[in-house]
């Protein structure tokens, strides 16, 4: 699962991709071009509180990867290079850093704040990018139809039109419910707009005060998209001041706990990922998984033979394992359920795999 920050230059990006990755992540150069790249740690308090019950050897929380992409210039109008593009290509989802902080652009003007139009022009050159894609298929597709050709396919077809006319509707492919079976159609297109994104408005200290208003102002516009604020700059001097400091700043500022959290929660479910738990003395640890993922997708991720010899799950939630205090006790009130291959992993379980090799 891999994470791409994307956003006009000076929005921020940087300074969120190194609040984030905590500092530490790994420069790559491919050619000319130099991208970063960087593993984010999920804060979870129900992690903290398992490991505080089963006092583990070893705690592991989720992650997941981030790249820091290159920033569009900031005068640009659908003039974006394919370099870019490739980029975005790349990664899983979306991060859109978008610039609510006065200042000047790389090309030296002041920057005009317009959080709806920047996600706007964002959407654009994916949505651009898409379509171009689809018409040329759609060129063939028709092609093959008018000839009769055997390859030709009705549900490809149809599938296409339809992402053609939302992307028409200047709506990215992402807001279309398309069937799993859809989805697989056209997987191999690698659309750039069916990807998740997550705006985040990154303000300066006086706009994070009037952040919901922010917020609102794109929800109008936006109404699925998920959103959300920080004001980096600050965080960043928040992360590096002693703890007595850092209550005082955060409490002037307006700030209750770091934002920083906050993003990172978004981005996970802004993704559509999910976490299981497996306890025990030796590991408590947090798992990733899709949203929608069963039983055995969750085995997989812990080892391989977890699922080849998958036989059954053995789940309780998080929240009911807590108002019980033990496994064993769980167990005895009959609170533990045996889940077969079809079982949709919920967000919080715990999970026991019984398997066989
Ligand atoms: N006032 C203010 N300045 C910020 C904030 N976040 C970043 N900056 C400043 O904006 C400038 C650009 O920040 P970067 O994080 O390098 O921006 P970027 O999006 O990575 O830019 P490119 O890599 O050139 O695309 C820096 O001088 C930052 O200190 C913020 O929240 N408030
Ligand atoms: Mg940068």
């Amino acid at each position: 699962m891999e994470l791409g920050f994307i956003g006009f230059k000076y929005s921020g990006k940087s300074t969120l991709f190194e609040l984030l990755t905590q500092n530490h992540f790994e420069t790559i150069r491919s050619g000319m071009a130099e991208s970063r790249r960087g593993r984010v740690t999920v804060p979870d308090n129900r992690v903290d509180h398992l490991s505080e019950i089963f006092k583990p050897k070893k705690t592991t929380f989720a992650s997941f990867d981030c790249i820091d992409i290159m920033g569009i210039p900031t005068g640009s109008r659908r003039d974006t290079s394919s370099k870019y593009l490739e980029a975005v290509r790349q990664v899983d989802g979306l991060v859109a850093v978008i610039r609510i902080f006065e200042g000047f652009g790389d090309d030296g003007k002041p920057v005009i704040l317009n959080p709806v139009a920047d996600i706007q022009h964002l959407e654009d050159e994916i949505q651009f990018a898409d379509l171009m894609v689809i018409e040329s298929r759609l060129e063939k597709v028709e092609h093959m139809k008018q000839r009769g050709a055997p390859q030709y396919d009705k549900a490809e077809h149809d599938v296409l039109s339809l992402c053609k006319a939302c992307l028409d509707d200047g709506k990215a492919i992402r807001t279309l419910e398309l069937s799993e079976d859809d989805e697989k159609r056209i997987r191999g297109f690698r659309f750039l707009s069916i990807k998740p994104l997550l705006a985040v408005l990154n303000c300066n200290e006086e706009n994070y005060l009037k952040r919901e208003e922010h917020i609102e102002s794109v929800k109008t516009v936006y109404p699925n998209m998920a959103v959300t604020a920080v004001s980096a700059l600050s965080e960043k001097e928040i992360q590096e001041l002693d703890e007595e400091e850092r209550a005082m700043f955060m409490a002037e500022s307006g700030i209750e706990e770091p934002a920083i959290n906050h993003v990172i929660r978004a981005a996970y479910e802004g993704l559509g990922l999910l976490s299981f738990f497996t306890v025990g003395e030796d590991e408590v640890r947090a798992w990733t998984l899709h949203a929608g993922e069963k039983a055995p997708d969750a085995a997989g991720t812990i080892h391989s033979d977890l699922e080849k010899g998958f036989i059954r799950a053995e789940v309780i939630q998080y929240e009911q394992f807590i108002q019980t205090g033990s496994l064993a006790k769980a167990k005895a009130n009959g609170q533990v359920r045996l889940e077969g291959k079809e079982y949709k992993v919920q967000d919080g379980d715990i999970l026991n795999i019984r398997f066989n090799v």
